[in-house]
């Protein structure tokens, strides 16, 4: 899987059938070959995960797969909601319901019972896994949408005092690897995950991995990864690599980059439920912590937090950032402080998610840059006429990573992919003469908090819903202070409202008691007149964001 043939750049001759409109000037840009994954050799994700040791305080993923197979009269497709912080049950439940034949939905932990309720009806779940702090909202969202109680499995440290919801560890009944429950699935057709997101428009949709796409993005990443030699050295001595596992499993940059290429490379996760600096701090001193994959307002915590200088951070090696746009101020501040590099990868929940990938030694050469192409993939930089461009465009991309399309939406296939199998990422950006690619802008309408996903659309229904609220219009502000992107609300009150500051404190305070932490209007409120809107009634969002960008500078 690993041999790689280095290729120049050559034309897109696609590899489907499909004539491309655009044959003339479709330069597009392949990335290292990797001997193509096929359906013998990827298999079951399954075929990754026969630990060699299961604690004994822990259980297995066949365990799982037995309860789901011998009691939930579980079939192949059948979707298991995931509902929990980082723990080191997660993975087992992961690998236990794809050997089940089953699909996971990974959902946010910090989600409202009406967020869960959403997502896990989206994806007709049949059961749930949670943790005993969770359970209260698990159990608001399964009275929503008709799931039984019964169905409803603790994971992490707490029990149920009562014992009425059973815990993943109790349901165990052996330890040997039992391959009666594992069912065979056709890796390139069958899912493994639905993640959500809101992809360039509208409300969040169930993103279709299969378990091709998932097992074809770790071996990229990890071959793109080993390049630089400094990378993922496994080793049950405790002399490997080790890293610290502060992404969300339950989002895609974690899901791929931790949960499954820590399984896949061997070395040790050590993993937070949550991210709080200072315990990320100790950690890495205590364990001896050699790299971690980060959003950037960690790397600006530890570029700029008093609080790290009482810890020891000798043993890291690098720092990666991705999930959202790096300044190469913070890259500075970070080596400046600390001598660790810092790199960037680039990736969505649509390409499992990494399609770019910068190599550690490369990280001072090509600041700002998210790296080359993946292995077997294809890339290309368009205008807004899909014709290959040499400046800044949106940014198309091709491979076996390259999700099946969003759950129950096939009408949407058409905006999502080319005439000729790229999916059109919603990016900006452009790659220089080194095969360099680098994102500037976004064309779609997402927001990015952290690395997390907000869509303006739902914040927009929600104020919407609002009696005092004629019309509003959500999008990404800058907080200059904390370099990073929060979403803010144009609005336009209905008569005789007033336009006060208290008012927009209210309704900051109201979005607040309805959403998600992280979907919260940090960037503020402002009050208009009118949304700018084109002849059709389009939402001019430009507008309000040049606005927003003279505001934030200023
Ligand atoms: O769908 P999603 O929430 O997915 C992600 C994935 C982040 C990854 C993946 C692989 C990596 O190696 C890595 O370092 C990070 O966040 O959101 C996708 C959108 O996030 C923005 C961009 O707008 C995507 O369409 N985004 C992701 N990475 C970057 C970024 C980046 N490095 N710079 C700027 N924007």
């Amino acid at each position: 899987l690993f041999e790689r043939k280095e290729k120049e750049w050559t034309d897109d001759k696609g590899d489907d059938n499909k004539p491309c409109p655009y044959p003339a000037d479709s330069r597009a840009r392949p990335g290292i070959q990797l001997t193509p994954i096929t359906s013998q050799n990827s298999s079951s994700m399954a075929r990754l995960v026969l630990p060699t040791t299961i604690p004994s305080s822990r259980a297995p993923p066949w365990t799982l797969a037995r309860v789901l197979k011998s009691q939930w009269n579980w079939k192949k497709g059948d979707v298991l909601g995931i509902f929990s912080p980082n723990s080191i049950d997660y993975a087992p439940v992961v690998f236990g319901t794809l050997w089940a034949g089953g699909v996971c939905s990974t959902a946010n932990p910090t989600y409202t019972a009406k967020e869960l309720a959403f997502q896990m009806q989206d994806s007709k779940v049949k059961g749930m896994v949670t943790q005993l702090d969770l359970l209260p909202t698990a159990l608001a969202a399964a009275k929503q949408i008709g799931i039984p109680e019964v169905r409803i499995i603790l994971i992490g440290h707490d029990r149920d005092p009562s014992a009425k919801f059973k815990h993943f560890t109790h349901l165990k009944s052996t330890s040997l690897l039992n391959l009666s429950y594992q069912t065979r699935v056709d890796p390139k057709k069958n899912l493994a995950f639905l993640v959500y997101s809101s992809g360039t428009t509208g409300l969040p949709k169930g993103v279709m991995l299969s378990h091709t796409n998932i097992v074809a993005n770790v071996v990229q990443f990890s071959a793109a990864e080993k390049r630089s030699g400094l990378h993922c050295m496994g080793g049950q001595d405790g002399k490997g690599d080790k890293q610290l596992a502060v992404l969300p499993f339950y989002h895609v940059y974690g899901l791929t980059c931790i949960l499954h290429a820590t399984v896949w490379d061997g070395y040790q996760a050590i993993a937070l439920p949550k991210f709080e600096l200072e315990k990320a701090c100790k950690l890495i001193q205590d364990y001896q912590v050699t790299f971690a994959y980060v959003p950037p307002p960690i790397i600006l915590g530890f570029a700029k937090h008093p609080i790290v200088d009482k810890y020891d951070l000798s043993s890291l090696k690098w720092l990666n950032s991705g999930a959202a746009p790096l300044t190469a101020e913070l890259v500075d501040a970070v080596w400046e402080r600390l001598t660790i590099p810092t790199k960037q990868g680039y990736g969505l929940s649509e390409t499992a998610p990494v399609t770019h990938m910068q190599s550690v030694l490369e990280w001072a050469k090509f600041k700002g840059s998210v790296g080359p192409l993946m292995a077997n993939m294809e890339a290309k930089v368009v205008d807004l006429d899909g014709r290959s461009y040499q400046l800044d465009g949106e940014l198309w991309v091709k491979g076996p990573n390259v999700f099946q399309g969003y759950l129950n939406r096939p009408e949407l296939a058409k905006d999502t992919f080319s005439e000729c199998g790229f999916f059109k990422t919603g990016d900006i950006g452009h790659v220089d003469a080194k095969g360099n690619f680098y994102i500037t802008d976004r064309l779609k309408e997402l927001i990015k908090y952290k690395g997390f996903q907000v869509a303006p659309a739902e914040l927009e229904g929600l104020l919407l819903g609002h009696s005092d609220i004629a019309d509003a219009c959500v999008i990404p502000a800058f907080d200059k202070e904390r370099y990073e992107e929060v979403p803010r609300a144009y609005v336009v009150m209905k008569a005789g409202v007033p336009r006060t500051d208290e008012k927009a404190k209210e309704l900051i305070d109201w979005v607040a008691s309805k959403v998600a932490p992280h979907k919260q209007l940090r960037g503020g409120i402002r009050f208009i007149d009118e949304v700018p809107k084109n002849p059709s009634g389009k939402i001019l969002r430009r507008v309000l964001k040049e606005q927003a960008k003279k505001e934030d500078r200023a």
